[in-house]
């Protein structure tokens, strides 16, 4: 096996892709309530604000969903940066008939900004597929398969509520229950769910609460038989998870560290985490995704796909991402009614009775955007180009 360090990517077969006849580009911001409110030891998130991008070109409408947040508390992009982005430096440099590979080369000059990019290929990559009349899977070079589903469960204000909340999660067929955790709501937490349900596939996810010097307390957690513990350590950090995974049992996991392929490498060959979370919008689109999902499936890496709470754009593109080579361990991504009473698209994502998820049939994301409903939960529109 090729080491970490010297792994290189095959060249992306959509590079010479030409992105033709885009006539108009318009943003729109959406606020959907939660069905609850999303605890994280980072926020807590009420409603899920989201920017939209939707291009037309030539009959087709094609769109795109932009994982950042209004604040900066999980990663450093917000709504506002991103409009700041597409309008000021990325969405110029589309122009007529460049290719997808020619647009990422100039989209390099841009330093970070990865969940702006990452909406613009997402979009254009919706209109490729829905222009060639296949499945978005399909126009990533991935055969349909069935996608395993999992859930994230937030804070909650007791051990007895989560319990109850795991028990729902159980019930509707999850295939993994992930809990978020933060100094103080941690190890009690933990017992309480492994206690109710000592063979069920858990695992936690800290948002980068803790400090290296919290090891011997997270060290307390290998007695619980845990998948993994994501990002105990800060957003940022990849060194300090190598000395943290030194001194656990229990498999470290990166969500926020990993920006890109480089990092993804960089915290395998530092054995920094022993399995990856991949989110398209925060390594820069579906193309890096599945650039670091072939390099896990080598390395012989378990990886899968976090969300961001997204709407049914979104989410739809997570479940056409999953059907990629290394993806080998259930996801974040839950079905639409535990997260918004009313999506704006259709169908929602329901789990079949085995806790699958079905990916969508139909030309590019699958999905249908309701004008009524998108006209409902829209806050901010501006055409961009
Ligand atoms: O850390 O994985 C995370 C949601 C928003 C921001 C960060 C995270 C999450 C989740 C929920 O854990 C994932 C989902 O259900 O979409
Ligand atoms: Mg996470």
């Amino acid at each position: 096996m090729v080491p970490a360090s010297e792994w290189t990517a095959p060249e992306g077969k959509l590079d010479a892709e030409v992105v033709g006849g885009v006539e108009r580009i318009e943003e729109i911001v959406v606020s959907l309530p939660f069905v609850t409110p999303f605890a994280t030891s980072a926020a807590t998130w009420t409603c899920k604000e989201a920017l939209l991008l939707k291009v037309e070109a030539e009959g087709v409408v094609a769109w795109g969903e932009c994982v950042a947040d209004p604040d900066p508390y999980y990663a450093p992009e917000t709504v506002t940066t991103v409009h700041h982005m597409l309008r000021d430096f990325l969405l110029p440099l589309l122009k007529p008939q460049v290719t997808l590979g020619e647009l990422a080369r100039r989209f390099a000059r841009v330093r970070g900004h990865r969940m702006a990019k990452a909406v613009v290929e997402n979009a254009l990559l919706d209109l490729m597929a829905k222009r060639r009349g296949v499945p978005l899977h399909e126009l990533l070079g991935f055969p349909r398969k069935r996608i395993p589903s999992g859930i994230s469960l937030g804070l909650m204000d007791s051990p007895e509520a989560l319990v109850a909340a795991v028990a729902q999660a159980v019930a509707r067929g999850y295939h993994r229950v992930k809990m978020k955790i933060s100094p103080g709501k941690d190890l009690a937490y933990v017992r309480a769910v492994r206690e109710a349900f000592p063979n069920l596939r858990l695992m936690v996810d800290a948002n980068g609460a803790y400090r290296l010097e919290d090891a011997p307390l997270l060290a307390e957690l290998d007695a619980f038989d845990l998948m993994m513990i994501e990002q105990p350590l800060s957003y940022s950090d990849i060194y300090q998870h190598s000395l943290l995974q030194r001194r656990l049992a229990t498999p470290l996991c990166l969500d926020e560290s990993i920006l890109s392929l480089e990092d993804a490498q960089a915290a395998v060959a530092l054995g920094a985490c022993r399995v990856l979370n991949i989110k398209q919008g925060r390594v820069g689109g579906l193309q890096e995704a599945v650039r670091i999902a072939r390099f896990a499936a080598q390395q012989g890496v378990p990886a899968w796909s976090g969300g961001m709470d997204e709407t049914g754009i979104g989410r739809a593109v997570n479940i056409h991402l999953q059907t990629a080579e290394g993806f080998t361990v259930p996801g974040d991504t839950s079905e639409t009614s535990r997260y918004f009473h009313e999506d704006i698209v259709e169908p929602p994502v329901v789990l079949a009775a085995d806790g699958f998820i079905e990916v969508p049939e139909g030309p590019g994301i699958g999905v249908t955007v309701l004008a009524d409903r998108l006209a409902a939960a829209t806050i901010h529109r501006e055409r961009l180009a």
